[in-house]
């Protein structure tokens, strides 16, 4: 049975910055005790926006509501979801996650597994994508980051696109094309930049370039409008890091907005929702493609129902931020990532990398 809930914010500088509104990444820890003394540790992260407000729904309306429930993630998700829910959105499944994800960590290590094989293990080992959040960085950065993934035998790239001028768009695709070869899968995110008319106008004038897919063309929650895009377009469409609920998952699917899902793992709520994004992606043979986070998302990637990838933009996983202690739970090297032998999910956050960066 679930005895406490203690959470802390953290503010955790990107030695790459993603761009002058996000300098830093936002962790919040949960620290799940049961009432026989076993802890499990969750966690829930944000760029930027809704730390505060994921922590302080963590500390006033979670604390209280999971007290005295059993340690049984799927359970303790469906419960929690009722309570919060006239709240509401992504603050609460953020919030959600960290409860989940100590749960899941709990329940794995009962088993003396791994989380790999707590969820079923469907392969050792993914392959891993390079990935910038770049659309500011200079023609040249992109080019020696592309440079840098190439040289690192990365599985495939993501760059950014939707600037103001499309044909800037065109030359720096271009540029990493060039830079990576015709075979490496190259992928473009334009994190919701584009409406329906530019998005075709950009995205025909980038067909050239043979992208594997082009992700968030639109504004995220128009499930309509990625329909009528997707049939117009020669180029597989991505979205989901912005879906919240498994409700949002199941009308992109059947509106056949999408080919691939990105279920960001923090966002959804956890690993219980997650699985469940997952099960129902599977009945429309849509792959999922998780969203970040590559130290669970890995393990995750690793017990999927469909083969995936992982995404890892370039140094800023927990490892690369020097948030964990050692040995860490996913090693990321020549385009593959390879979970470690821990049991749980195996991340144990730094304590004094986490007294540094508390804000609260
Ligand atoms: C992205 C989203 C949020 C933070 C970093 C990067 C991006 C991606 O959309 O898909 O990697
Ligand atoms: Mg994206």
């Amino acid at each position: 049975m679930i005895a406490d809930l203690r959470s802390t914010l953290h503010r955790v500088p990107l030695p790459r910055p993603w761009g002058p509104s996000v300098p830093a990444n936002h962790l919040v820890v949960g620290e799940l005790t049961l009432t026989d003394g076993r802890r499990g540790t969750g966690f829930a992260w944000t760029p930027a926006i809704g730390a505060h407000a994921v922590h302080a729904m963590l500390e006033h309306d979670v604390r209280a509501a999971v007290r005295g429930l059993p340690a049984h993630p799927e359970a303790v998700w469906d419960l929690l979801w009722r309570h919060l829910h006239e709240a509401g959105g992504g603050v609460a499944t953020m919030a959600m996650a960290a409860v989940d994800l100590a749960l899941w960590d709990l329940r794995a290590t009962a088993a003396g597994t791994g989380l790999v094989d707590a969820l079923g293990r469907r392969r050792d080992r993914v392959p891993v994508y390079g990935s910038g959040v770049n659309l500011h960085y200079p023609l040249d950065d992109l080019v020696v980051q592309a440079r840098r993934w190439a040289a690192a035998g990365v599985a495939a790239v993501k760059i950014k696109v939707g600037r103001p001028d499309p044909a800037e768009d065109v030359a720096r695709v271009a540029a990493v094309r060039e830079v990576v070869g015709p075979d490496l899968p190259l992928m473009l995110d334009a994190n919701q930049r584009w409406d329906l008319p530019a998005a075709r106008r950009a995205i025909a004038a980038l067909v050239p370039f043979d992208p594997y897919w082009i992700e968030e063309p639109l504004p995220a929650d128009d499930a309509h409008g990625h329909a009528r895009l997707r049939e117009s377009v020669p180029v597989p469409v991505a979205l989901g890091e912005n879906l919240r609920t498994i409700h949002a998952f199941r009308d992109f699917l059947v509106a056949g907005a999408c080919d691939v899902v990105q279920p960001n793992v923090v966002r959804v709520g956890g690993v219980t929702p997650f699985l469940r994004i997952a099960e129902l992606a599977r009945t429309f043979g849509v792959p999922v493609m998780p969203h970040l986070l590559p130290d669970v998302s890995g393990q995750l990637a690793c017990a999927l129902p469909l083969p995936a990838m992982a995404e890892d933009v370039e140094d800023a996983s927990f490892a690369a931020l020097g948030l964990l202690a050692e040995p860490h739970p996913v090693r990321i090297a020549g385009g593959e990532l390879v979970p470690g032998d821990h049991t749980g999910h195996g991340l144990r956050f730094d304590a004094a990398r986490l007294e540094e960066t508390r804000i609260a």
